[in-house]
């Protein structure tokens, strides 16, 4: 299995509820390296591409609006197979189905407000971290 990057953020939801340091801290221990990260507020032309695959849906435009709404803490981390190590530590996206342990199932009730987004493949990690930090890493 090969070293991976993938673009973790914890939503504005998240950073209300000042939850930024156990979210690095259960990457930390689970032995991924951050490689990146800042606290800033995504403008509306940077959120549209973020979620641009959602383009045509009908929360589009909630979801644009949420994720603006105040600051995020973009992330990338490193580490083997953390694309989908990352994933399964994050939860499900419905809340029903997202377990207690993972950090939607111990955070988030609602499907709109869930804490934390993270690449979902290798293809949108590589587009996502090059949308966030450009060439800013290091
Ligand atoms: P995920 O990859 O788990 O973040 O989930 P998706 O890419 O399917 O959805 C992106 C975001 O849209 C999720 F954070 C939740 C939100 N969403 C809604 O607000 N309403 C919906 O009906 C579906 C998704």
């Amino acid at each position: 299995m090969a070293i991976e990057q993938t673009f973790l953020m914890v939503k504005p939801d998240g950073v209300d509820r000042q939850v930024i340091g156990d979210i690095v801290d259960r990457f930390e221990r689970r032995g991924f390296v951050l490689k990146g990260a800042k606290l800033m507020v995504a403008s509306k032309e940077l959120a549209e591409k973020h979620y641009a695959e959602h383009a045509e849906r009908p929360f589009f435009g909630e979801l644009v609006d949420f994720i603006t709404s105040g600051p995020v803490f973009a992330m990338v981390w490193e580490g083997e197979n953390v694309i989908k190590l990352a994933r399964i530590m994050m939860g499900a996206t419905k809340p029903e189905d997202s377990n207690p342990g993972t950090i939607r199932g111990d955070y988030a009730t609602t499907l709109s407000h869930n804490v934390i987004h993270g690449s979902d493949s290798l293809a949108s990690a590589e587009r996502e971290i090059g949308l966030w930090f450009g060439s800013e890493l290091v």
